[in-house]
């Protein structure tokens, strides 16, 4: 007992001088990373790396149970460990001084390892954040260690008081100022990098859409339905489903930033300017974007109105021909500002769909977190095929010669989107009474359209619900079904039916490695 007591506060200030020493060199690093690149900081580097060895099953795990929060949770995730790792070390550090010391810098090489390996990367220099905050980490570590093996080893001092508080107190301040100066670097660093982000805001600000030559349609009457808790016609900005592997949203000026069509069969490479883009012919297009990702019923699902330019003449003046008519491309990659690929069919984007580069969503420029200045959208194919944001680069090539991110990972090459709807209203488990009841939601098959959809109450009879009047092939379509709803639990199923036929299916297959299929059910017990 005795033995603990004179360990424990040793235990504990090591333990404690480890955290402040990771703190500290956290602080540090993200301040050095505001200055260089704010993406080679370590905890961006590190989660994004993580990321992207993520296998398929354990991102589609995070993305159901953390949904929009799933990167929030990974980097709490890497801070907590982090936080662990630290205390070890700390604790192991009094006595073992080199190798603690030795132990800080090995985390600024996993850093700086990840930082450099980003497909973004810019060069050795993003190196520099790991390897500052861990030369800080290890400095505040010896320091702070430093004072506690004081508090066992050195001798009474002057008026004879005991070393034990003399050190407490001389660790306790050393640990005081640490804690203020690694704070204030943070802080530093944020605002600094916030700053870096201001020149993108800007020139999001200052962009002026210009008027669509070729307006979308006036949305039909009858397609937006007046059913409290339906899934909006047109989903707002701020509601839109967000997926993508950004743990840092690019901030990308605008003005600077450029397009480059190239590649096999591209005769005529080109660079545009997001101005050259601006002053081409726009048009503009209702289109439902859904993510490979949703589940049956889930959210990942919305629609906007986007306005954009054709990408197929854009591909044309390059010389690109779809592989029906002789062209050797089959593949088009999208490249991301920060390194995301995702592969076409060259076919689809070229048969006459409305596939677009957007630079306005719903009467905006795009939003930051939508792909600003420029992306992808095609309709009737899964996001992670088609619809690269902040985009980059073009390429066409082949699906033989080239997997894009996610099919390296497991997803299909090809993935049209599936025929699929959702009971928005009521919701699972709800306790509406018995009487007139509306089930409501939407229904799509984007670039085939739906043509019918089918309600049924337990093991009854499918009946037609009303459908909304389609706005275009390519967006999702509202329904709803008058119930009359009876006393007990009864479970609600859809199906809906698209243009060329197809019923949706009621086998359940998983989101990996083509989309979630089966049906939409919801229990609800009636009072
Ligand atoms: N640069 C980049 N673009 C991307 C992604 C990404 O991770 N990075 N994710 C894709 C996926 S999987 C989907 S479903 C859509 C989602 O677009 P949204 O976030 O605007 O809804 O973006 C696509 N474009
Ligand atoms: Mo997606």
């Amino acid at each position: 007992m005795s033995n603990f007591r004179k360990r424990f506060p040793r235990t504990a200030a090591g333990a404690a001088a480890g955290l402040l020493a990771g703190y500290a060199a956290l602080a540090a690093a993200e301040l050095a990373a505001s200055l260089t690149r704010p993406q080679a900081g370590p905890v961006t580097a590190v989660g994004s790396a993580a990321i992207d060895r993520t296998p398929a099953p354990l991102k589609d795990f995070a993305i159901r149970a953390f949904g929009e929060n799933d990167k929030l949770v990974l980097q709490l995730g890497i801070v907590a460990v982090l936080g662990l790792l630290a205390a070890a070390l700390g604790i192991l550090t009094p006595r073992h001084r080199r190798a603690g010391c030795a132990g800080v810098l090995l985390f600024g090489v996993v850093g700086a390892a990840a930082a450099v390996t980003r497909p973004d990367a810019d060069g050795a220099a993003d190196a520099l954040p790991s390897l500052v905050g861990a030369a800080v980490g290890a400095a505040v570590l010896h320091l702070l260690s430093g004072r506690i093996t004081g508090a066992a080893t050195a001798p009474s001092r002057g008026q004879g008081a005991p070393a034990e508080r003399w050190s407490r107190r001389g660790f306790l301040a050393a640990a005081s100022v640490t804690a203020v100066a690694a704070t204030g670097a943070g802080a530093l660093g944020r605002v600094l990098t916030g700053r870096r982000g201001e020149g993108a805001v800007a020139s999001r600000e200052a962009v002026v859409l210009p008027a669509p030559a070729s307006p979308a349609a006036a949305t039909p009457k009858g397609a937006v339905l007046a059913v409290p808790g339906i899934s909006p016609f047109t989903t707002p900005n701020k509601d839109f489903y967000r997926v993508d592997t950004a743990l840092a949203v690019p901030r990308i000026d605008a003005g600077t930033w450029r397009l480059r069509i190239h590649g096999t069969g591209v005769t005529r490479p080109r660079t545009y300017t997001f101005q050259d883009l601006l002053a081409r012919p726009l048009i503009e297009r209702d289109v439902t974007l859904t993510c490979v990702s949703n589940e049956v019923g889930g959210p990942y699902a919305g629609n906007a109105r986007w306005l954009g330019v054709p990408l197929a003449e854009l591909l044309r003046e390059a010389g690109v021909r779809p592989p029906s008519r002789g062209g050797r491309a089959d593949q088009l990659v999208a490249r991301s500002v920060d390194g995301m690929t995702l592969g076409s069919p060259v076919e689809d984007v070229m048969d006459g769909r409305d596939a677009l580069l957007a630079v306005g969503m719903n009467g905006e420029p795009l939003p930051l977190d939508h792909g600003f200045p420029v992306r992808m959208v095609v309709p009737g194919l899964y996001g992670y095929v088609s619809a690269c944001k902040w985009l980059a680069d073009l390429e066409l090539t082949t699906f033989d010669a080239y997997d894009a991110y996610w099919v390296k990972r497991s997803w299909a090459r090809r993935a049209p989107v599936k025929t699929q709807s959702r009971i928005d209203t009521p919701k699972p488990f709800a306790r509406p009474a018995a009487g007139a009841v509306t089930v409501a939601g939407v229904a799509w098959a984007q670039h085939r359209g739906i043509t019918g959809v089918e309600v049924r109450v337990d093991e009854g009879a499918w009946q037609p619900a009303d459908l909304a009047a389609q706005d275009s092939a390519d967006t999702w379509r509202q329904w709803s079904f008058p119930w009359s709803a009876t006393a007990g639990g009864h479970t609600l199923t859809v199906r809906a039916t698209d243009a060329t036929g197809v019923v949706q299916t009621e086998e359940r297959t998983r989101t990996v490695p083509d989309g979630a299929s089966g049906r939409h059910s919801v229990f609800v017990t009636v009072t």
